[in-house]
């Protein structure tokens, strides 16, 4: 199944697409994710399948597209759907990768089916490209964990991160952003879960860590008003205390939301994120693009324009085909 649907994919310019902003024509995609693993980037996104005239988010899947060079992206198919949750009643939502030990363990935001609300799940897999199982066999954060607010979807998009000590952190939330620890084994807390004030916080947030200077610099970036906009905060350790750094991508035209997320691939900077910029695209019709960046010396992050170009070729010499 999965190569007859490269084919078609090859057929219609979506498996070894082109890179141009946006990406992955002809499928509607959103909240992208990035993993680098084995000199390749994995790009994971959520599905965007609502009609033109949709009203709401209509998300039963996540995607996974992975590629050498930046440029020419291959289809690695569905790794997981929200129906891999059995206690999920649905809406795959956004997500976040990362590996340990050999395992890939994806975080995901899903509505829950028995709790009201949404919350958030961990899948695991021994391979980027899947597939993936429950982690748990239940949530590791339902809506009634956290009493900050009483809107059912403030438990969404999780942002994983994995420190050089091997301490996991997850941060997670719209309109109060949190965090808690994870245990090494990627499937429980690890102590109290901690509310972080940030002025006009609204989701999406993404920890990622840069050596500047010699030190560790923590950079903490999220989604804030909205329409939202890119925000980000740095800071000395991956719990703060953070120093705002302000907006680095601008709001979009043609949806509200935008989900940022940084990497490095092979010697460059990278942020992925999406817009509604592929025909017939909209509120609930969203695309991810990618943009290529360099740091200021000084370890900030200058104001990133989206392009139609989106990079340049980058090819990994370490890539596994
Ligand atoms: O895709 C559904 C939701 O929209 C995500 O969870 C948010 O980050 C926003 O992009």
């Amino acid at each position: 199944m999965k190569k007859i649907l490269t084919m078609a994919a090859l057929v219609c310019g979506l498996g070894m697409a082109h890179a141009a902003n946006p990406l992955f024509a002809p499928l509607y995609t959103a909240d992208p994710a990035v993993l680098v693993d084995g000199g390749r980037v994995y790009l994971f996104t959520g599905r965007d399948e609502a009609e033109p005239e949709g009203k709401d988010y209509v998300m039963h899947e996540w995607r996974v597209f992975s590629s050498c060079d930046m440029v020419n992206w291959k289809d690695e198919g569905i790794p997981l759907k929200a129906t891999t949750f059995a206690w999920a009643k649905g809406r795959a939502w956004a997500s976040d990768i990362v590996k340990r030990n050999g395992k890939y363990w994806f975080y995901s935001t899903v509505e829950h089916a028995t709790v009201p609300g949404f919350s958030v799940g961990v899948a695991v897999s021994d391979s980027p490209t899947g597939p993936f199982v429950d982690a748990r066999g239940s949530a590791l954060i339902t809506n009634d964990m956290t009493k900050q607010t009483d809107i059912a979807w403030d438990d969404i998009d999780p942002g994983v991160f994995v420190d050089d000590d091997g301490q996991a952190y997850l941060y997670w939330g719209n309109t109060v952003l949190k965090y808690a620890k994870l245990k090494a084994n990627m499937t429980e807390l690890d102590g109290p879960i901690q509310a972080v004030p940030v002025a006009n916080f609204v989701e999406a947030p993404y920890l990622h860590k840069r050596k500047v200077g010699g030190k560790g610099l923590y950079y903490l970036s999220y989604s804030q008003h909205f329409p939202e906009e890119t925000a980000y905060m740095t800071g000395p350790s991956p719990v703060g205390p953070w120093s705002p750094q302000g907006v680095v991508m601008e709001r979009n035209t043609k949806t509200k939301t935008i989900h940022q997320a940084f990497f490095d691939f092979n010697g460059r900077s990278y942020v992925a994120y999406h817009n509604a910029e592929l025909p017939g695209g909209g509120e609930f019709r969203r695309s991810v693009a990618v943009e290529e960046f360099s740091y200021r010396a000084d370890g900030t992050i200058p104001f990133i324009h989206q392009t139609k170009a989106g990079p340049r070729a980058n090819p990994s010499a370490a890539c596994k085909k």
